[in-house]
């Protein structure tokens, strides 16, 4: 199955400052470990086969990452992203069938635990008088579906959860999900709902200790992330279906922005949201034109719609990858 139409080769100056970003990236902690936990996962997974065919992965990615200014770090930019989005079509993947790889910013929103309060632990939980530990009545229900919802995944083998913090971590574990990913042909998704940074201070220019601010005002010079959806789409994951998502603040360059990262990237679909109606409406751009996607209602989630429509380009993509 020839799945890699169009691709012609990531251009040598991409090539090149993608060489250099990982060359001189700070080691990734547990690399090995990550390494083993998805091979094993992707594995698993691959052997399963259900009424609709193999079973299909998704990796998503939810949260901002971070860029540290100095190697001992204090002080760094952050990309704002709740994982609100990441984390409910996650949910959404997997009862769509799908197994799920969710590469998450620490701290960030996850799977199942949307309708919780803000600090679970507290707020839901009391201790009785013989130092028992009770869940109050109000966060009952919101406790109980977070955890069997969250335990049936995880026990079924069908949740991978891979936390990153900064610029460096995230796109070295997304080459390593990558990888492995690639025996999975168009079965594979790559849903890249994380805001990733655009601009990054290189490891080896970066200082060492704590900035002194003493020595009056910053000025800093941030070299350009690598173009990442590029490297993703032509070399790591080439067979992948691929969504990436793209926000702006201005609406009148939202869909122009989207359209172009389409055909730059090479996307089989990208997501535009505007940030102040990110919750209520997106807009799915593809090859066959731009589809408005809205919320049911203040109760439900946009997501629903989306992944709906997604799990539908999928299968068509998955039935005739070179179309
Ligand atoms: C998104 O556009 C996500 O939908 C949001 C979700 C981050 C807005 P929340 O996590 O928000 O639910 O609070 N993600 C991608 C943002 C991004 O940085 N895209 C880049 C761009 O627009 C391309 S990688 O240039």
């Amino acid at each position: 199955m020839d799945a890699v139409k169009n691709l012609d080769a990531v251009d040598a100056t991409t090539s090149f400052q993608v060489k250099s970003f990982f060359d001189s990236a700070p080691l990734l902690k547990d690399a090995e470990s990550i390494s083993r936990k998805l091979t094993q996962f992707i594995h698993q997974n691959a052997s399963l086969t259900g009424s609709k065919g193999p079973r299909r992965v998704v990796c998503v990615t939810s949260g901002g990452t971070t860029v540290p200014l100095e190697q001992r770090c204090v002080r760094y930019i952050d990309n704002f992203s709740s994982g609100h989005r990441g984390a409910t079509s996650t949910e959404y993947f997997l009862k769509s069938g799908y197994s799920v790889i969710f590469l998450y910013r620490r701290g960030t929103c996850q799977p199942y635990c949307r309708s919780l309060p803000d600090d679970p632990l507290l707020e839901c939980f009391n201790l009785t008088s013989d130092s028992s530990i009770q869940v109050l009545e109000s966060h009952a229900e919101a406790v109980k579906s977070a955890i069997s919802g969250h335990h049936d995944v995880v026990s079924g083998g069908y949740l991978l959860k891979l936390p990153f913090t900064t610029i460096f971590e995230y796109l070295q574990i997304l080459r390593l999900i990558a990888t492995p990913m690639k025996i999975l042909g168009p079965n594979a998704m790559f849903y890249l709902a994380a805001a990733v940074s655009d601009f990054y201070v290189p490891w080896e220019s970066m200082a060492v200790h704590k900035i002194q601010s003493a020595s009056g005002p910053l000025d800093m010079r941030l070299a350009q992330v690598p173009k990442m959806l590029l490297v993703l789409r032509k070399e790591w994951a080439p067979t992948a279906f691929c969504v990436s998502f793209k926000l702006e603040t201005d609406k009148e360059i939202l869909l122009e922005k989207a359209d172009t990262a389409l055909k730059k990237y090479k996307m089989h679909a990208v997501v535009a949201n505007e940030l102040s109606t990110r919750k209520e409406v997106v807009i799915l751009v593809t090859e066959s034109g731009k589809v408005s996607v809205y919320r049911e209602n203040d109760l439900s989630v946009v997501e629903s719609p989306l992944i709906k429509l997604l799990v539908e380009k999928h299968s068509t993509y998955i039935m005739d990858p070179n179309a």
